[in-house]
């Protein structure tokens, strides 16, 4: 995530403006600082290229009709760059040349996220640069408070399949932030910012109330829905999720076996007296433990032997290689046939393609989840999904 990467007093939002019109370019630049943006203003194409490379910019405005060339070879120069920065584009001409260099820019890669005739309206860039606006590390806090206290953070679910049969063994819960203006929120940056944050505890606290909640409403409509809830490393070194597990399968009846709690491969690198602790007793409950993102670089093969835990995962990004990446192929293999003498059950994580469970079947993957079976869903879809599919080998 970008916030990690700019620590100390760097801003986490550089907006870098070319405008030949100096009046245009302080007034663009004033909409900038308005929209709390750390702005640097070019007034020609070879100051906006010597300032791309030392600024850094986190969002672009261009101008398309400037001195020298006409905006289509600072997009052309920003292309082969590889940039990967929102850009608003902005011009005096008409609409329609606004919208085929649009069509240029997109075609060159780039990520054209508006295109505003001048002179541009307050109001329109106001909200294009807000919308894209990444929160500064401070801000985070207040936004995730705001959110925890708003009940902005929904669970979704992904199930998990057995490929022999093609039956339902479960569903992973994954975290959304609803943000009412911003949208959905992945939690790929959010989850990394609640634990900067101090945050991350009362943030799963209220993910697994509405998983547990939605897992024992199911089991009372006679739906058996076994769940599976990541944790971060952080949870693992104290008895707070202990307890707040504890409470939850009291509180709702249900046994501990229907709950599965997801570690990630980096857990297994810092292995402390403390988590063995924690991840033994809840294992001692009847919780199942799942290793996520397996084969990302972690953890070693010793490690997965002293682990207790019962199911593996293997990491999308091994299992996306194994058909363009033939060498690939006998890293999963070992990996199953290891997991499967140590008797865990092996699931393959991102599959998009369900040709590949053959294959993962002949080598000893016991599930499969991903795309190719379903994309994560709210809560409110799960029973008809189930009720809807039909159950049959995969393989
Ligand atoms: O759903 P998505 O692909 O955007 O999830 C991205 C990452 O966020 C995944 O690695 C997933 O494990 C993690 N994640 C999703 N929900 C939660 C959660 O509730 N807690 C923690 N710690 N991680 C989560
Ligand atoms: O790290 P973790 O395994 O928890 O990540 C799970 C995330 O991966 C889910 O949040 C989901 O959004 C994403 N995901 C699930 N299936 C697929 C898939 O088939 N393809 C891709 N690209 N992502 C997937
Ligand atoms: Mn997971």
């Amino acid at each position: 995530m970008r916030m990690d990467a700019r620590v100390g007093s760097v801003a986490a939002n550089r907006l870098l403006i070319l405008d030949d019109d100096p009046n245009a370019l302080h007034y663009l630049g004033e909409v900038g600082r308005l929209c709390q943006y750390e702005v640097t203003l070019a007034g020609s194409t070879t100051e906006f290229q010597d300032l791309y490379g030392t600024f850094d910019p986190s969002m672009i405005i261009l101008d398309l009709r400037h001195d020298q060339g006409d905006g289509l070879d600072v997009m052309s120069f920003l292309g082969w760059q590889g940039c990967q920065v929102p850009i608003v584009l902005v011009s005096g001409v008409d609409a329609r040349v606004l919208e085929s260099a649009r069509r240029v820019g997109l075609a060159r890669g780039l990520t054209i996220i508006g295109a505003a005739p001048k002179p541009v309206q307050f109001d329109v860039l106001g909200a294009l640069l807000s919308a894209h606006r990444e929160p500064e590390p401070d801000e985070w806090v207040q936004y995730l408070r705001r959110a925890l206290d708003n009940c902005e953070f929904k669970v979704f679910y992904q199930p998990k399949i057995r490929i022999a049969d093609g039956s339902v063994t479960g569903f992973e819960v994954l975290a959304r932030w609803l943000h009412p203006i911003r949208g959905a929120i992945s939690p790929d940056r959010f989850i990394p910012a609640a634990e900067a944050a101090g945050l991350i505890a009362p943030l799963t606290d209220q993910v697994l109330a509405q998983a547990v909640a939605d897992h024992a409403g199911w089991a009372a409509a006679d739906v058996d829905v076994p769940i599976a809830v990541n944790v971060s490393p952080l949870l693992l070194t104290s008895p707070g999720l202990l307890n707040t597990l504890d409470h939850l399968i009291a509180l709702h009846r249900v046994p501990a076996t229907g709950i599965t709690l997801e570690i990630t491969e980096s857990i297994a690198m810092r292995s402390s007296p403390q988590t063995m602790e924690v991840l033994s007793r809840l294992r001692l409950r009847g919780f199942g433990l799942a290793l996520d993102d397996f084969g990302t670089g972690y953890a070693n093969f010793s490690m997965l032997a002293r682990m207790p835990i019962n199911e593996l995962k293997i990491d999308q990004s091994v299992i996306a290689d194994i058909k363009d990446r033939p060498d690939s192929q006998p890293i999963v293999q070992a990996i199953a046939a290891l997991a499967r003498q140590l008797g865990l059950t092996v699931v393959a994580e991102g599959v998009e393609d369900l040709d590949i469970c053959r294959w993962l079947r002949a080598v000893g993957v016991d599930q499969v989840q991903g795309f190719g079976i379903a994309r994560p869903m709210p809560p409110s879809d799960v029973v008809r999904w189930l009720a809807e599919r039909t159950t049959a080998p995969l393989a």
